[in-house]
């Protein structure tokens, strides 16, 4: 066999969230969450690259009125509420040694303000953790990941409120004391910085109940970034010896050529990304933050003590999503059209998915190595993986070699980092088994070793079915990342 340049105890597994997994969306007295009210919208009708935002109070309304679509795939996700147990025999069979999920926060208080938390909710997290324990497997828990309370929308407009702030470590320390035998790795917020992009999704607001969006989203951010230390200091009082980190998505930006000017912009543009980690991991906020706050009459509101939470707890490790890298120019016109994450210049070096999102492979050494540099803490990647149109053959079967290729070479080059000395705690792949996708409600776009039967419409017997890539991935495992 291959030597393995990959640590012993090197976490392989996969990775989901409650909000584009579980279904159920209105049993075991469970809330009503953010997610639970974005509709599916048909690719031709699509005005972004992305779809997940409730824009406005009328929006909002009228959805709850039944106005509208009556197709939200998250609230069906992919039934893992009833099916927990052969999905979780079917990560085991891979050699999972651990398995990311979230927990569904209005599950445990619908509606995020409660003092009293929901016991039925409790108890389903609990069978979970169990069985992941009889297959050996350690779960790795998202505290939140898209999944805010509705009412706290309703009610306070989400982040932009301080008070969410006592309620969201109400909630942690409820978790952290129901399941501390239970649940040794943590993180607090998923893609925290997707607030940037979508204030609804990344902070519960509604962009129309806000006079200037960027502040409102800076502010929120603010009172997520004293939530995340504040949950960190409790889950250390409350389970010795867990690890607790933060998420980022993490977009490694590129310039476009050599010239200083592009160099720049990508410098600064990357700064913007890393904005977060440095928060989160440093304990406070960076200088050229400072200036950008300044020249654009951001304000942020800190109450005392707020600084020395954020420098007492920073989290133990940094985890981040990895699907592609970014280019930038140092021309305005040339970026004018970059008006989200996603559109931006192409990178004529590298290949896209069928969703755009541009392959690169060797990027993921580049980020683990600069963010090893920056940090010198342990990083995890808790998300990557190739989005695709999958085909059930005649015989039943299902040949993603493209799946391979992309996880391969990944691996592969997370494994040239490692030689260089980064230190990385584990690997889970996104959507380890077929599941609803977060920017765009598809069942089509599938991440999955595990393929389930069920299309954008909810039709579909939810048969699961191992795909090609099930066999690689069990071997991948078994040879601690030595064979690929
Ligand atoms: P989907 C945008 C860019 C990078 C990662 O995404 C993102 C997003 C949001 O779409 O989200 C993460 O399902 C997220 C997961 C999500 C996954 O990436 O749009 O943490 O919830 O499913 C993949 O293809």
């Amino acid at each position: 066999m291959k030597k393995s340049h990959f640590p012993e105890g090197f976490l392989w597994g996969g990775a989901t969230a409650a909000n584009q997994l579980e279904g159920a969306y209105n049993e075991g007295g469970k809330g009503l969450s953010i997610f639970d009210m974005v509709a599916f919208v048909p690719k031709e009708e699509r005005g972004h690259e992305i779809e997940m935002d409730v824009r406005s109070e009328a929006e909002l309304e009228a959805l709850l009125a039944g106005n509208g679509s009556d197709n939200f795939p998250k609230r069906r996700g992919i039934d893992f509420y009833h099916r927990y147990k052969e999905d979780i025999a079917l990560f085991a069979e891979m050699g999972f040694k651990t398995f990311r999920m979230s927990i569904s926060w209005p599950r445990i208080f619908p509606n995020g303000d409660e003092t009293v938390p929901n016991e039925e909710g409790l108890a389903f997290y609990d069978r979970v953790f169990d069985e992941l324990q009889k297959h050996g497997i350690e779960p790795l828990v998202t505290l939140s990941h898209y999944e805010l309370p509705l009412h706290l929308v309703q009610k306070y407009n989400g982040w932009t409120d301080r008070r969410l702030v006592e309620y969201f470590v109400h909630y942690a320390e409820t978790v952290f004391n129901r399941y501390k035998d239970k649940v040794k790795y943590w993180l607090t917020f998923n893609e925290i910085n997707v607030s940037t992009i979508s204030p609804y999704i990344g902070s519960g607001i509604l962009v129309d109940r806000v006079e200037n969006r960027e502040q409102a989203v800076y502010q929120a951010l603010h009172h997520q970034f004293v939530a995340s230390a504040r949950a960190v200091k409790a889950c250390h009082e409350i389970i010795p010896g867990a690890l607790i980190g933060c998420m980022l998505a993490r977009m490694e930006t590129y310039a476009e050529t050599c010239s200083p000017d592009d160099v720049l912009a990508a410098l600064e543009e990357d700064q913007k990304n890393l904005f977060f980690t440095d928060v989160q991991v440093r304990g406070y906020y960076p200088s050229y933050m400072n200036r950008y706050f300044e020249e654009n009459d951001i304000k942020i509101d800190m109450l005392p003590g707020d600084e020395e939470i954020l420098l007492q707890h920073p989290v133990d490790f940094l985890s981040f999503s990895y699907y592609m890298t970014m280019v930038s120019s140092g021309s305005p016109d040339k970026m004018k059209e970059k008006g989200n994450f996603f559109s931006g210049i192409p990178n004529p070096y590298l290949e896209a998915s069928d969703w755009g999102w541009q392959i690169d492979p060797k990027g993921l050494r580049i980020t683990l190595k600069k963010m090893y540099d920056r940090y010198q803490v342990p990083l995890f990647i808790v998300e990557n993986g190739l989005g695709a149109y999958d085909k059930v053959e005649e015989d039943g079967s299902i040949q993603d070699d493209y799946r391979i290729d992309y996880m391969s070479a990944h691996i592969e080059q997370m494994g040239e980092a490692i030689k260089d000395g980064v230190e990385v705690m584990g690997y889970t792949s996104w959507g380890c088994i077929d599941l609803i996708s977060a920017g765009t409600s598809e069942m089509s776009k599938r991440y999955g070793f595990i393929y389930v039967d069920q299309d954008d419409y909810g039709n579909g017997t939810l048969e699961r079915k191992k795909k090609k890539s099930f066999d690689w991935y069990k071997n991948v495992i078994a040879t601690n990342g030595a064979e690929l």
